[in-house]
């Protein structure tokens, strides 16, 4: 069993930052549960282009405000407290964040940990 608090993250590798967005790293591929989850705060007034062609992502808005455009034609989706979206589709989307947005994101296959995008917004799929 796993016991955590977001306090043995802060301030350690698995605090990772974007240019947009600082993602604190819970749970990770070396965990061996399937899944990461991050608690994730993306800063106000930004926006992100963001394609996750080698995962799947869950996202769940717990503070903040702001939208989702899915690309290339919509739709735009608010974003606000108690919103989920999915990305079942490996969409290609803007997230913008007109308050900073705390976000609790879960990613299959998980991160092992220190990924951040690239130009395209895409993560790196896992070789070993
Ligand atoms: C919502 C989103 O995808 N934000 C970018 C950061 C990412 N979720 C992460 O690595 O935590």
């Amino acid at each position: 069993m796993i016991v955590k608090k977001l306090d043995d993250v802060l301030g350690t590798e698995h605090e990772v930052k974007g240019g947009t967005w600082t993602s604190r790293r819970l749970i990770l591929r070396d965990a061996g549960m399937g899944f990461s989850m991050h608690d994730t705060l993306i800063h106000a007034g930004t926006e992100t282009l963001i394609w996750y062609k080698n995962h799947l992502e869950a996202v769940y808005c717990i503070e903040g405000k702001g939208e989702i455009e899915v690309l290339p034609d919509g739709p735009t989706y608010p974003i606000e407290a108690g919103t989920l979206y999915a990305l079942n589709g490996n969409e290609k989307h803007l997230l913008r964040a007109e308050e900073e947005m705390r976000m609790i994101c879960t990613f299959n296959p998980p991160l092992t940990g220190l990924e951040v995008h690239d130009e395209d917004g895409v993560y790196p799929a896992l070789t070993e």
